[in-house]
């Protein structure tokens, strides 16, 4: 059984963080309503949902994937690069502590959760605007020891490494050419998204159902043809604020 972390949008949210987009006004209720449709996907995926209040004080904490790397063996909370977004992982820990044992990066390293993508024992940390070397280096200590290899992979032009690529099959990634070199995921598949569709690289794959924004149909199209289960979602109100359907949960499988 899996369960999907998320976190009710914050009444705030017309502060957040922007990086490449300019801030246009969100509704916040046609947010509200965007993000329970995404929590009722991810139940169709087969997840439980564990619903977190809103914090209306941190306008970026409906994007729960910021603030914590979970694998089966240990739950990361990470130092984000955006010091507005730092209080949300204390709010976060003691969630994750039921289901895993929590490790904390430490100052001066930043770390995003948008930018770790781990294929199967191998992940993948973009050196991006929010996560850095000491970062990169705290996380590959925590997790080596379970097995698994870090490689930093530059990306320039997006956020964060999973705005330019994501898992969309098993062994398939969907990529963003001009945001990220698909040559450091090695021994992978690799789709393109349609060039005048940028932000089309992140999807969230959920056991074979990828959760998928409703935005993109043009890509959406390429990954249908190649026979992978879509389930569209608007979510067009938390693009807004540089968020995508990775970000707004955290899936863990269920280990008791
Ligand atoms: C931020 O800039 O931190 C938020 N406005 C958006 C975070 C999106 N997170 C993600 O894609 N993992």
């Amino acid at each position: 059984m899996q369960i999907a972390i998320t976190r009710a949008v914050s009444a705030g949210i017309a502060a957040c963080e922007l990086t490449h987009l300019e801030r246009q006004a969100i509704d916040l209720d046609r947010a509200r309503a965007q993000h329970r449709a995404y929590e009722e996907s991810l139940a169709r995926a087969g997840c439980r949902v564990e619903s977190l209040p809103a914090l209306d004080e941190l306008p970026d904490s409906v994007f729960v994937e910021d603030v914590a790397v979970v694998l089966d063996e240990i739950a990361v909370l990470t130092r984000p690069g955006a010091e507005s977004r730092r209080p949300e992982t204390a709010q976060m820990a003691p969630i994750l502590a039921k289901y895993r044992r929590v490790t904390f990066i430490q100052a001066p390293g930043t770390l995003d959760g948008g930018d770790v993508l781990r294929l199967g024992r191998r992940i993948f940390v973009g050196l991006s605007g929010r996560s850095d070397e000491h970062g990169i280096e705290q996380l590959r200590a925590v997790v080596w020891p379970y097995g698994y290899t870090v490689t930093a992979v530059p990306v320039s032009g997006c956020l964060h490494l999973k705005s330019a690529v994501t898992e969309v099959a098993p062994g398939v990634v969907l990529v963003n050419p001009a945001w990220v070199d698909a040559a450091a995921f090695g021994d992978v598949r690799v789709m393109e998204i349609e060039a005048d569709e940028p932000y089309a690289a992140n999807g969230l794959l959920v056991g074979s159902r990828l959760i998928y924004p409703a935005s993109f149909p043009r890509t959406r199209r390429r990954l249908e043809a190649a026979g992978i289960d879509v389930d569209a979602v608007d979510v067009s109100e938390l693009q807004k604020a540089e968020g995508a359907v990775t970000c707004c949960s955290l899936v863990l499988l269920r280990l008791k």
